[in-house]
This record gives structure tokens, C-alpha cells and sequence, in this order.
């Protein structure tokens, strides 16, 4: 992942990922209900919340970050989010907008499953009342299944000759065929790790195939489920039934994506205040006029508001949509990594006195010297120090609190 991680939202047509999509960023992404709203890919910058280093050294006020925000210690770190195009049972064959789909998501590093949970739409994402939306969640991953062992069946008879030919490892045969993925060698070689396959790969039977894939879609494309719009009166049944069956809740999060750009939309018009997880202030609820928040006067907005509370805060305490992004990032382990340039004052020049400057999102446990050229690049480091002026070796890792603040010094 040498760039912004990106989240791609999948799901049938209907279910909610364009709006979504748009709760999360400035998108302004086209909505609508009906199938295959969105055809091209939208792709924009939501942020991603985590505890800033800042916080650590009591410097909160010295924050200023070259990209996205920090507030108190909180900070917004951008990730890149893509919403695609509906897809449908069978579009691993092209059904749908099926293939042109597929190969959108082709870099996602993560997926964000929205499956409508209000039972008001069918798996081609049609008005209907009732729908298990169950039954979503089972086929989508089947697609993605599909797709890539469609890709790989194809070509397996010329793959194989190849890979006896030049005598290659499975690894790196393998690797060939899913480069295309954004995939690497270490990710290739972790999904072998995960079924523990020591077959040869001329021997590869269908069922074997089919599990290397079922390997690499778990490892390279982690998918948490958004079960969206919980604000419709019908959609408990379906929750009920999709966590009965799923119970690992750290990859289940029930949103309201509607709600939050309603939300957001009230606050950019002065009438509420809302810090994306606390509840929503609108000026009733100041009375100190803390926010300056303009009076709401019309009757079917305060209306609107009141059932916003009944339906979502009360039951569910928030619209889920932040927490669904921070789920979808919790699969890929990510942790901030902060770098200075001066690693007693954390600034990044003797005349500006903004700390923490730069941070990038990198998987815990990656080595220092991986840091260093996903920051610097081909730039020659003679040695890194961490906090203190103490001398990091390249061979160890970062985690939260560990290395994650470091200082490269330039030379050779
Ligand atoms: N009640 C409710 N409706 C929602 C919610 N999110 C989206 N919708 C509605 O669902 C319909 C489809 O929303 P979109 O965001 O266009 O869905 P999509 O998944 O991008 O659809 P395609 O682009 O056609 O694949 C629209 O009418 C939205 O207003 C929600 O949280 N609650
Ligand atoms: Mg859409």
C-alpha cells in the first residue's frame, strides 16, 4: 500500500453505497431510488479518526497537519473511499454492469458490504416490500469469489505450463496472476500461509483453486458489513437475522447513511451542532448558546429531527457511518505514523512551530526500513531516531506508542 488506503463500497443496486459514500466526504455523489444510479466509479476523501500523537505530548494547540485536521488530540487522517456500480447475482458472468464493476475494485484494500436492511428492495436492488436481505450477503462475496477464480480458471491450463517451465514457486506464479489486484508477494504468500497448502501448483485440483481464492479475497479485499438504512420501521427483522447468523460484531455496523448527510446538511446550514458521534444539539438544547445555532422555525423539519431522534439515536445511539469506515480500516491494521524533522520539538522547520505535521496510515508491525521508502521514497537515509534522539533500527517494527514518531536523517 504505497498510497492513501482505499475503501471500496460494494453492494446490490439501491442498497445505499453512492449515499454512503457521500455521508462520508464532500462527494455530492448522484443518488436515487432506483437500479444503477451510479455506472462510474465515484472515488473521493473521507477521514479516518485516531488518536494524534500530539495528545501523548500535552501539544493539542501546536497542531497543524500538512493534510486532513486535528481537534483535540482527534485526528482526521484522509483515506480514499470508491463507490461503484450496483451489482447483481450473476455478475461475475457480466450480468448487470457485472465485469466493468468488478475491475473497478481491482485496488480496494478494503470493503465496505452495504446491504440494505429495510427489505424494501430485491437483489437486483428493485422497490419491493419484505426482501430477506440475508441472501445478499452470501452472494456478493460468491461474486468476487467468482470473478477471480474466473480470471484464473481461464488461463490455469498456460499458467501452469509456464510455472513448470520456469521452475517458479507457487508464490511467485501465483503473485503474476494477482498482481493485477494490487496484490504483493508477501499477501500471496500469507493466503498459502492461511490454508496451509503444500501441494505443488501443477497439481491443483478446481476445489484447490477455489480455496487459494476463498484465501486471497479474505486476505487482500477484508469485508465488514454496513447494514444500512436501520431508520426504516421494517428493518429490525432483517438486522436480527443477518447478526444471528454473523455474530462477529467487529465486522458488523448498522448505519443510517441517509441520516448523517441529513445531519450534515442541517449543520452547514447553522441549525445543529454535531461532532459525528455525540448526539445532535440544534439550539433547543443550547441554552448557553454555546454552538450560535440559528432557531428552527419550520415545523416539518423539527419534525423530521424528532423522528431522527425516536428511530436512530435512541435505538441505535448514532448513524454508524464513521464507525463503519473505522471498522473497515480495523481490518487492515492500520496505525498513524508520524515524521519530523526535528525529533525534540516534533516541527518540521525552526520557524514554524506546527507539530506533527505529517502522518501516513502504515500496518502494525511493518518494519522501519519499509517506513522509510514508503515515506522517502529512493532519497538515501543514513539513520532513523526515534523519540528521544534515540537510533531505530531498520528492522524493527511500529506499533501504537512504538516507533510510530520518527525522524529520518539524510545521507548515505
Ligand atoms: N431510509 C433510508 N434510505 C436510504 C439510506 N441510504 C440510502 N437510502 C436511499 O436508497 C436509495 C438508493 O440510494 P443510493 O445511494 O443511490 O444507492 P446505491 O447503492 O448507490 O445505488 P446504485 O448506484 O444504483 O447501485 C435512495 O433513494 C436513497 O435516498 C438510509 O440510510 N435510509
Ligand atoms: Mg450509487
Amino acid at each position: 500500500m504505497g498510497r492513501d488506503p482505499l475503501i471500496g463500497l460494494v453492494g446490490k443496486p439501491s442498497s445505499g453505497k453512492s449515499t454512503m459514500l457521500n455521508s462520508l466526504t464532500d462527494a455530492g455523489a448522484k443518488t436515487g431510488a432506483f437500479p444503477f444510479t451510479t455506472i462510474d466509479p465515484n472515488k473521493a476523501t473521507g477521514y479516518l479518526q485516531v488518536e494524534c500523537a500530539c495528545a501523548r505530548f500535552g501539544k493539542t494547540h501546536l497542531c497543524r497537519p500538512n493534510y486532513g485536521s486535528c481537534k483535540d488530540g482527534r485526528r482526521f487522517v484522509p483515506v480514499m473511499l470508491l463507490d461503484v456500480a450496483g451489482l447483481v447475482p450473476g455478475a461475475h458472468e457480466g450480468r448487470g454492469l457485472g465485469n466493468k464493476f468488478l475491475d473497478d475494485l481491482r485496488h480496494a484494500d478494503a470493503l465496505i458490504h452495504v446491504v440494505d436492511v429495510s427489505g424494501s428492495t430485491d437483489a437486483e436492488g428493485k422497490a419491493t416490500s419484505g426482501y430477506d436481505s440475508l441472501q445478499d450477503v452470501e452472494w456478493l462475496r460468491g461474486e468476487i469469489l467468482r470473478w477471480i477464480e474466473g480470471n484464473l480458471k481461464e488461463k490455469w491450463g498456460s499458467i501452469k505450463r509456464r510455472h513448470i517451465s520456469t521452475k517458479s514457486s507457487s508464490v511467485d506464479t501465483l503473485q503474476n496472476q494477482f498482481s493485477g489486484y494490487g496484490s504483493t508477494a508477501a499477501v500471496v504468500q500469507r493466503c498459502l500461509d492461511r490454508i496451509r497448502l503444500t501441494e505443488p501448483l501443477d497439481q491443483w485440483s478446481d476445489a484447490t483453486i477455489e480455496r487459494v481464492v476463498s484465501a486471497f479475497v479474505d486476505e487482500k479485499f477484508p469485508t465488514i458489513l454496513a447494514l444500512n438504512k436501520i431508520d426504516h420501521p421494517d428493518a429490525d427483522r432483517c438486522i436480527y437475522r443477518i447478526t444471528k447468523k454473523y455474530p462477529d460484531m467487529d465486522r458488523i455496523v448498522l448505519t443510517s447513511a441517509i441520516s448523517e448527510v441529513f445531519i450534515r446538511k442541517l449543520v452547514k446550514q447553522g441549525y445543529a451542532h454535531y461532532s459525528g458521534t455525540d448526539e445532535l444539539v440544534t439550539k433547543s438544547e443550547d441554552p448557553d448558546d454555546r454552538f450560535h445555532l440559528k432557531e428552527i422555525t419550520d415545523e416539518r423539519l423539527q419534525m423530521r429531527i424528532d423522528t431522527l431522534r425516536d428511530m436512530l439515536f435512541y435505538r441505535w445511539g448514532s448513524t454508524g457511518v464513521i464507525a463503519a469506515l473505522q471498522a473497515a480500516a480495523r481490518q487492515l491494521h492500520l496505525i498513524p505514523v508520524f515524521s519530523v524533522r526535528n525529533i525534540h520539538t516534533f516541527t518540521n522547520s525552526s520557524t514554524d512551530d506546527g507539530v506533527f505535521k505529517d502522518c501516513m496510515l502504515i500496518k502494525r508491525g511493518t518494519q522501519v526500513g519499509s517506513v522509510v521508502r514508503r515515506i522517502m521514497g529512493d532519497i538515501p537515509i543514513a539513520f532513523v531516531e526515534g523519540v528521544g534522539g534515540v537510533r531505530v533500527a531498520k528492522t524493527d517494527t511500529v506499533d501504537v506508542g512504538k516507533n510510530d514518531i520518527l525522524c529520518f536523517k539524510i545521507g548515505h
